[in-house]
């Protein structure tokens, strides 16, 4: 069944009923005032470090060994691989000191049907022949309220009416990922790409997400526990970042080459083959946000029933903390809601 098209759009990311977590990411990393985060959002440029040299950017690691799966192209050009059905162990152990409450219990989570899933994050060009066959006009652009973009005389990523999914007022080609997209805008392209393909495409739920993120791995990070062990293995908070946004004060030290989005695939894929699971941009997931720790939900995971619940999102961005990007962690933004750290990928079944 398709999904039905969904009222018109609201007002760009506002303060309200927020998830701490999130609120602290968007007060933090996009210089929204937000209520409760407990952090002030007027941070101070003063140890912006303009004229520090960047350290080389460092080694792309290699990728682990790919298990061998059905993989596939579709008429749009977007890759897909096929994850078989089946269990894991679904979010964070009691060990894990980086996890939130609402990540734990660590739980056998099920995917009851295979599934396939975007090797990459949906990418502007993609995005673009959906726009040029529709017509379709994002929330960002239908309002007049626009989204995020990069404000070069500030350095900060601020709301603007301009902003939409053509300008974030950052460097992006056709191979980046689409940001500026709202639950509502992921979801019409799903459904030009279901009619397009007559197949019924969608957006993960947040288990299949973590699923196709953890390819078998209970680490916090696919390639390790550690922050470091991020460095060259994911678009991240880096130096390179810190550089041109000097309110990154969380930012790692290494300088992975892109401040802001990379192309999709710039990174190894983990061991389904799957890209930009950590990082880059944050994706959409079709689950609602219960506000709660895992104790009870029912599994398998509910997709979305309530428009006015917030949704999931997983896998953090190029601004992030990088507690944000661990497989199991969860953030959510009401479905109209979009900026520019947060896209999303496909799943068809
Ligand atoms: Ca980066
Ligand atoms: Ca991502």
């Amino acid at each position: 069944m398709m999904r039905p098209p969904l009222k018109p759009a609201g007002s760009i990311p506002r303060a309200g009923r927020r998830h701490t977590a999130l609120s602290v990411l968007l007060c933090l990393a996009v210089g929204v005032p937000c209520v409760g985060c407990g952090k002030a959002a007027d941070h101070s440029p003063a140890q912006a470090p303009e004229g520090e040299a960047l350290p080389e950017p460092i080694a792309v690691k290699e990728a682990p060994t790919i298990v061998d799966l059905p993989r596939s192209v579709n008429s749009a050009g977007i890759e897909l691989v096929e994850l078989p059905a089946g269990e894991f162990e679904m979010g964070a152990p009691d060990s894990d000191p980086m996890a939130n409450p609402d990540e734990k219990p660590l739980h056998r989570a099920v995917i009851e049907r295979p599934f396939s899933i975007a090797i990459h994050e949906t990418t502007v060009g993609q995005f673009r022949r959906f726009v040029e066959a529709t017509e379709y006009k994002t929330a960002a652009e239908r309002t007049g309220e626009g989204g995020f973009s990069f404000n070069p005389q500030t350095r900060r990523l601020e709301p603007s009416p301009q902003a939409d999914w053509r300008n974030t007022g950052f460097p992006q080609d056709d191979s980046h990922p689409v940001v500026n997209v709202n639950w509502d805008d992921a979801w019409a392209f799903c459904n030009w790409l279901s009619q397009v393909e007559s197949v019924r495409y969608r957006l993960p739920t947040e288990t299949e997400w973590e699923y196709a993120c953890r390819a078998g791995t209970g680490s916090p990070w696919f390639f390790g526990d550690t922050e470091a062990a991020m460095s060259g293995a994911g678009n991240i908070c880096d130096s390179s970042l810190r550089k041109a946004y000097p309110f990154a004060e969380w930012s790692m030290t290494w300088n992975d080459g892109y401040p802001f989005t990379a192309p999709v695939g710039s990174f190894p894929p983990n061991a389904f083959g799957v890209f930009d699971m950590h990082g880059n941009v944050f994706e959409w997931c079709d689950s609602d946000w219960n506000g709660a720790d895992y104790a009870g939900k029912i599994i398998p995971d509910p997709t979305v029933t309530d428009l006015e619940r917030m949704k999931v999102l997983r896998g953090g961005s190029y601004l992030s903390l990088m507690v944000f990007t661990r497989s199991s962690d969860r953030v959510a933004l009401k479905w109209f809601q979009r900026n520019a750290i947060t896209g999303f990928r496909v799943v068809h079944n």
